[in-house]
């Protein structure tokens, strides 16, 4: 089967924007299954497990910064490809090259250099999302 778990992150600006609702709609309306759901800050600690493959990169700092300045909706979503799946609903990293139709592309703003401010996380592969729900959701 190719059945498969994803963490998806709605990020502070999402969270903040009263999105949360729209992005899981369209998460469900996909046919994925949500297993877990959870609105929390995380702590700088989480922040730098879960970016870790960043470190040292320009951006890192400004986005573990921006990611830990207020509730994230954490959330496992289950399904046929969904690692891929959601990723092709989320949309390109940088929101203004992000097409119409994915979430970056219809609700993301251009924040000009402020890329990290993109509303969604979603694992890249099979091995990234079993890392990151550990982090996230430890023993799920
Ligand atoms: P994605 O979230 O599409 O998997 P990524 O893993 O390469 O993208 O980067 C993680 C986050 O870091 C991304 O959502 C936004 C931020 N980011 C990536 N590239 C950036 C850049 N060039 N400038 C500013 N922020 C960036
Ligand atoms: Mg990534």
């Amino acid at each position: 089967t190719s059945t498969e778990r994803t963490l998806i992150l709605i990020k502070p600006d999402g969270v903040r924007r009263g999105l949360v609702g729209e992005i899981l709609r369209r998460v469900e309306a996909k046919g994925y299954t949500l297993t877990s759901v959870e609105l929390r800050t995380a702590d700088d600690d989480l922040l730098a497990a879960h970016y870790a493959e960043h470190e040292g990169k320009p951006f890192y700092a400004p986005l573990v910064e921006f990611m830990g300045s207020g509730p994230v909706l954490a959330a496992i979503a289950e399904g046929n490809r969904v690692i891929e799946g959601f990723r092709a609903l989320a949309g390109a990293t940088d929101p203004t090259a992000a097409l119409p139709g994915t979430v970056r592309g219809d609700l993301g703003r251009d924040w000009g250099l402020k890329v990290q401010q993109n509303l969604v996380h979603g694992s890249d592969s099979v091995e990234s999302a079993e890392r990151e729900i550990g982090l996230w959701f430890p023993g799920r």
